[in-house]
């Protein structure tokens, strides 16, 4: 029998990479996208022909039932958020309502049209915030920076409470930036893998950032999107850490970015007030440790191999486009 997955914020990035696996796998994939009067299918393109695309929005309680109904999933996959951390303290009513509560909707549309059907949350290490101990666990209390993370502590905690409220297989899986050629240009690697290209290609003279010393674990989308599956095919539900254990500067992804295309980033980097964070979150580093254990997943690609496979894809694209 083929298995269907239902995934929200398909069109997003982790969307894209989950999609192509579900595909690989022999899934039907549907799809939830909300209304436009654009279609942005920009990173779904090579895919649609092969996914079912459905309409619903995080907002809309009868449109999220309508879909889950129809599509009977044998898995959810819940990506769609307002997931831009710096958005968050501009649109923190909207923040709360679409990557918290949107959360609860789609648990109710679940439980009142698929309550057999398996459900994935994405949870996020902006959870831990303002970290109490380093490396982050699944036992690490929360401390949330941004209204961004306090929502997503809300999602994490309502679909806890799903679990053992109804007795829904629903999972929660922390997981720690993961990054792509498929980021979306706002989020700090993305910027300065475009940021490179565009100097590259005489389009740009310098690259504006915000805090160079943050750190981050960072790790890549197309493997963690695999540890997003493997949850959802254990015996039992459980919520789980999915990161690389090692972090690196916002500084020293620009010395690796600019370095792998010949240029020093000290030329080219300016730092700007603009780009801070009213609170920051300095420091995240999460363990794999039960993630290797029990669901037997590692990350594939390393630091360098990321960066490197990001500045590429940029490079690339100015060569093919000229300029965007
Ligand atoms: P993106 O920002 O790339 O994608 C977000 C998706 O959500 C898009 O498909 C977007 O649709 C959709 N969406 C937003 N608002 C609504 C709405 N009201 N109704 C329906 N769909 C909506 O995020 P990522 O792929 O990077 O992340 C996926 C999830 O994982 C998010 O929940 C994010 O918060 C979380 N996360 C991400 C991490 C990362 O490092 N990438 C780390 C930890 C958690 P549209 O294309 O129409 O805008
Ligand atoms: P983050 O990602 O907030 O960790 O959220 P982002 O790439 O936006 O920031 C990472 C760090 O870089 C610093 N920084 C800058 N960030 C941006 N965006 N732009 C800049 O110019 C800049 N300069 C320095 C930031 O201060 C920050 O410390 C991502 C999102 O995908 C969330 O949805 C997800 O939950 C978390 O990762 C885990």
């Amino acid at each position: 029998m083929q298995r269907t997955a239902l995934i929200t914020g398909i069109t997003g990035q982790d969307g894209s990479y989950l999609a192509e696996l579900l595909l690989e796998k022999g899934y039907r994939v549907v799809g939830v996208v909300r209304r436009s009067s654009t279609t942005p299918y920009e990173r779904i393109a090579h895919l649609v022909e092969r996914v079912e695309l459905v309409s619903a929005d995080l907002l809309d309680q009868t449109s999220l039932t309508d879909v889950v109904h129809e599509a009977q999933p044998d898995e959810i996959y819940n990506l769609a958020a307002q997931s831009f951390v710096q958005t968050s303290w501009n649109q923190p009513v909207l923040t709360g309502e679409f990557t918290a509560l949107g959360v609860t909707r789609m648990l109710e549309a679940m439980r009142k049209a698929a309550p057999k059907a398996r459900f994935y949350q994405a949870s996020s290490s902006e959870q831990f915030g303002k970290v109490v101990e380093t490396p982050q666990t699944e036992a690490t209390p929360f401390y949330p920076r941004s209204p961004y993370g306090v929502a997503k502590v809300y999602g994490h905690w309502i679909t806890v409470n799903y679990r053992e409220s109804f007795n829904l297989f629903a999972v929660s899986g922390i997981l720690f930036n993961h990054e792509s050629p498929r980021r979306g240009l706002e989020f700090v690697t993305r910027k300065i893998s475009n940021g490179v290209a565009r100097i590259r290609a005489g389009l740009s003279k310098e690259l504006r950032l915000g805090n160079l010393d943050a750190r981050r674990d960072w790790g890549f989308a197309g493997d963690y999107v695999e540890a997003m599956w493997r949850m959802l095919q254990q015996d039992e539900p459980d919520d789980y850490v999915i990161s690389t254990g090692e972090t690196y500067s916002v500084r020293e992804f620009c010395e690796a970015a600019f370095g792998y295309a010949g240029l020093d980033y000290r030329e080219f980097v300016v730092q700007d007030e603009r780009f801070f964070r009213p609170a920051e979150v300095d420091l995240l580093v999460g363990s794999p440790a039960k993630a290797k254990a029990q669901l037997g997943w590692t990350p594939k690609v390393g630091f360098r191999e990321l960066v490197e496979m990001m500045v590429q894809a940029d490079l690339e694209r100015y060569n093919a486009q000229g300029s965007v």
